[in-house]
């Protein structure tokens, strides 16, 4: 039997994301489909499970899935397979938009969606190596690259199986003695911000699985200490599917609660929220980006500060937790901004919330303009992670945008902001600052280097060469895993 191994690279570095490893699911689903074909499959989450390249050796296929922050390691995953004579197949956002750089570390990308695009290039490889007719392949034919037209997405999600968590030893993501399962009940968005790749990825329509589909995934999972997130990046983006499925939830008397990523806007459907309650929502996650009204035109968040104060009353009001993100480094934001968000942050009293930096993200709109303004100042795609400038900001020094972001964090997680969530009986909010006021100071702890490196840039020479310090960090974890 044909064995092929699904890879998820290991984040650089130390990021706010580091005690959640979650996968993402698009190699589960891969992994199910090729399950289906009647090949034996393996999914590597690297950050719970080492990479065996033993057992790499002795697969017909890999997989490796990328985000821009991963890029670069999954890049010496592929170039150690590959030397081994393995081929390998990278797909994700990262490579999705940036194919001709991963044909130098891949034999084949698949860029968007991968389903169809995976089994069609199966199919290929299994009958002749004619890849002209596989949708969304990026490749290299007589040593000139070919990129196949992208095919619509995915019309219904019904067809597609449910996420294979069984065939991975990171099968068990436990956080707070909790096992979190992620779950995607819709792709796309209809919104078109301006730092985001989501829409370039998965499409503007927005696409949602019937709630049957849904709800027999979700009885699976129907235990105690089980806990669904859903990955939808707008879970209510139509309201009357969202209702449908709440209503759905309700009915089935599910134990677990989970959670989702919605916008302000839920908050205009006051009913929707306390469906959402009732379904047993325990936490929702909002872009809020931020509190400068010309930073929220700008990013075309189409959201306004009156709407998100709006939306924090009423999921609040109606016993939802939320984690509050918020983006620096617009180009009308200045230290006035900073200091304003952490004043309405403290104010309004979010469980928890995340002060990360603007990030040209490749497939963003703010991608291109960084590019085509020339401000790009660091290429190494693995301080990418919304931890690190990488572009020169308007109003701000590189150094100074970077202690925006450790100041907000340690503004909202002091001793005192802490006691008053005890106070407030908030035990969760209270875990989580505990852990997050750790991570920024282990952060500054970690990243002296990158700091002296940012203190000594002149203004007007913010061309940087710290690509040697991070692929050493990369290197370094080379060297102790293989
Ligand atoms: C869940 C999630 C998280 C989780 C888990 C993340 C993880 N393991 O990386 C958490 C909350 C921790 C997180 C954190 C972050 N995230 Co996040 N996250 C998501 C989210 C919402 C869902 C991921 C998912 O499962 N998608 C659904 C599945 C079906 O998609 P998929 O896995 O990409 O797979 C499909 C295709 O990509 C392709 N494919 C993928 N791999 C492969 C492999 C092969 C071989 C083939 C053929 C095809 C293929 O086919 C699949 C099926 O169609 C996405 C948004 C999104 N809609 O994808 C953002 C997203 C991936 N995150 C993003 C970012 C930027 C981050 C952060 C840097 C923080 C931030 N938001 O600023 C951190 C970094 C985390 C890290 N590891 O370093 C960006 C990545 C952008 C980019 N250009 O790389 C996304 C796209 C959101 C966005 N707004 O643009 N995230
Ligand atoms: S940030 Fe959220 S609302 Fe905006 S386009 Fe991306 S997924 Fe949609």
């Amino acid at each position: 039997m044909k064995k092929m191994i699904f890879i998820e690279p290991k984040a650089p570095g130390f990021h706010i994301f580091l005690r959640f490893p979650l996968p993402r699911i698009g190699n589960f689903i891969l992994a199910a489909l090729m399950k289906q074909r009647g090949w034996e499959v393996e999914v590597i989450i690297e950050e719970l499970q080492k990479i065996d390249f033993e057992k790499i050796k002795a697969a017909d296929l890999i997989g490796i899935s990328t985000i821009t922050p991963t890029a670069g390691r999954a890049y010496v995953i592929a170039d150690k397979t590959r030397e081994m004579g393995i081929p390998v197949i990278m797909g994700g956002p990262h490579v999705t938009f940036l194919p001709e750089e991963a044909l130098e570390h891949a034999d084949f990308v698949v860029r968007s969606e991968g389903e169809h695009a995976l089994m069609a290039l199966v199919d290929a490889l299994e009958n002749g190596n004619d890849y002209s007719k596989v949708p969304n392949l990026s490749y290299k034919l007589n040593g000139k690259i070919v990129h196949n037209p992208i095919e619509s997405f995915l019309a219904d999600l019904d067809e597609l199986p449910y996420p294979d968590f069984s065939v991975s030893k990171g099968d068990n993501h436990f956080i707070a003695g909790q096992r979190i399962i992620p779950i995607q009940t819709s792709r796309g968005c209809p919104f078109d911000c301006s730092f985001c790749s989501v829409t370039g990825m998965f499409g503007k329509k927005y696409r949602f699985r019937s709630t049957e589909n849904i709800i027999e995934e979700l009885r699976q999972y129907n235990k105690k200490n089980y806990f669904i997130f859903f990955y939808d990046d707008n879970f209510t983006a139509n309201r009357k599917r969202a209702r449908e499925l709440l209503l759905a939830m309700i009915n089935a008397d599910f134990h677990f609660h989970w959670s989702t990523q919605v916008r302000v806007d839920v908050a205009k459907d006051v009913e929707l929220v306390k469906l959402m309650k009732r379904a047993g929502c325990h936490t929702v996650f909002v872009g809020f980006e931020s509190v400068n009204p010309e930073s929220l035109i700008a990013m075309k968040k189409n959201q306004t500060v009156a709407e998100i104060a709006n939306a924090i009353d009423v999921i609040q009001g109606n016993g939802i937790h939320i984690h509050g993100m918020f983006v620096y480094g617009f180009d009308e934001d200045s230290w006035q901004t900073v200091k304003e968000t952490v004043k309405f942050a403290k104010k309004v009293q979010l469980t928890s919330m995340q002060f990360l930096i603007l990030t040209p993200f490749p497939g963003s709109e703010f991608y291109k303009r960084m590019l085509s303004e020339n401000r790009i100042v660091i290429k190494d795609w693995s301080f990418y992670d919304a931890h690190h400038v990488v572009f020169k900001p308007q109003k701000f020094s590189l150094l100074n945008l970077q202690r925006a972001q450790i100041y907000s964090h340690t503004k909202v997680y002091t001793i005192l902001e802490m006691s008053k969530k005890l106070f407030n009986k908030n035990l969760v909010g209270l875990g989580l600052a505990y852990y997050a006021r750790g991570i920024n100071r282990m952060w500054q702890k970690k990243s002296k280097v990158y700091m002296k490196k940012l203190k000594s840039t002149r203004p007007g020479r913010e061309s940087f060469e710290f690509d040697d310090y991070r692929v050493n960090i990369v290197l370094d974890e080379e060297k102790a895993q293989v």
